[in-house]
């Protein structure tokens, strides 16, 4: 295994590099330095690639703009090629996918900032660069409005957000999670990211999205998921289900109050899924979508080839 690579996965897993879109970003940064750092024969390289994309897409499960990233990557890789055009390669796309997630996050923002109008109200979860692009986007064409973050247990991801939101000249509003449906009367848009989209436009996110949603529609508040098109699941055109990671409970409770409880269980999901009937509409790189269009996404991304397998994995 590379170095630099179990680095890097040690990093996802343990959320110092964090955010669907940045662990995408980090990934593709790691292979291309393990394609730059690599010597040794092109049976040990191609040994070695798909070992060390293997141990990256399982560092978190959820998130599949990690394997999205290595899917861009190898696509259309031909082993044929002598090593060093394959490294050559290997590392332009890498260079590319970098590129192609940080210029999708700014035209999600360009497109998303004209559903926000003066005066409006937004409520946001956890920290999505995505829907802080869309929020600052529209910020820095003049428009007025207030964000509320919910602060995001157990992480509190929230308070990164409010922070952000805040050094931008935002106005910005800090709440408890459960304070969402106090104050959703008064929101006109709840704004969000995703990890996940399904075929089916069911978006994954941060635990308690689903919960916010829920709340939205019940008080006829749009709800607007932000999300690049390598956040869409192509497994989930083959009925996959998304994996939903479940964290260590230490993130939750000390061990120290746990031990003075005593016989408890403490659960940590770090992500729900919210139903697209709940979802208004997300707005990708390549314009806005209602979530029903998903499959759409996926068709054109990923093709009809339901059989085909990763590289990583033959
Ligand atoms: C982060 C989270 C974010 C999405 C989208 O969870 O749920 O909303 O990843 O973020 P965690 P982005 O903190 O557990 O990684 O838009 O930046 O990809």
């Amino acid at each position: 295994m590379d170095k630099n690579i179990i680095e890097t996965g040690k990093k996802i897993k343990n959320m110092e590099i964090r955010g669907a879109a940045k662990i995408g970003r980090e990934t593709a940064r790691a292979i291309k330095l393990f394609c730059e750092n690599f010597s040794g024969s092109k049976k040990d390289f191609i040994k070695n690639l798909k070992e060390n994309a293997r141990f990256l897409v399982n560092t978190r499960p959820t998130a599949v703009s990690l394997s999205n990233s290595l899917r861009y990557i190898m696509r259309d890789m031909d082993t044929e090629m002598d090593l060093e055009d394959l490294r050559e390669n290997l590392i332009k796309r890498s260079e590319k996918f970098i590129e192609l997630s940080l210029s999708a996050i700014k035209k999600i923002g360009e497109i998303g900032a004209n559903r926000i109008r003066d005066g409006d109200r937004i409520m946001t979860h956890c920290n999505s660069s995505c829907a802080l692009s869309v929020i600052k986007t529209a910020f820095r064409k003049g428009k007025d409005f207030e964000v509320f973050a919910r602060e995001t247990r157990p992480r509190y991801q929230g308070l990164l957000t409010a922070e952000e939101l805040c050094k931008e000249g935002i106005k910005t509003n800090l709440i408890v999670d459960s304070a969402a449906r106090y104050f959703m009367a008064d929101m006109d848009l709840v704004i969000i990211g995703a990890d996940a989209v399904a075929a089916n436009g069911a978006v994954v996110n941060k635990i308690g999205t689903s919960e916010l949603a829920l709340i939205a529609k019940e008080a006829r508040v749009d709800v607007i998921v932000a999300a690049e098109t390598y956040k869409f699941h192509p497994e989930t055109i083959a009925g996959k289900l998304i994996e939903i990671e479940e964290r260590d409970w230490r993130e939750v409770i000390s061990e120290e109050k746990k031990r003075e409880i005593g016989d408890i269980k403490v659960r940590n999901p770090a992500f729900d899924v919210t139903p697209p009937e709940f979802i208004d509409l997300i707005v990708t790189e390549k314009g806005i979508i209602s979530p029903q269009a998903a499959i759409m996404i996926l068709k054109t991304e990923y093709g009809w080839d339901l059989d085909k397998k990763d590289f990583w994995e033959v």
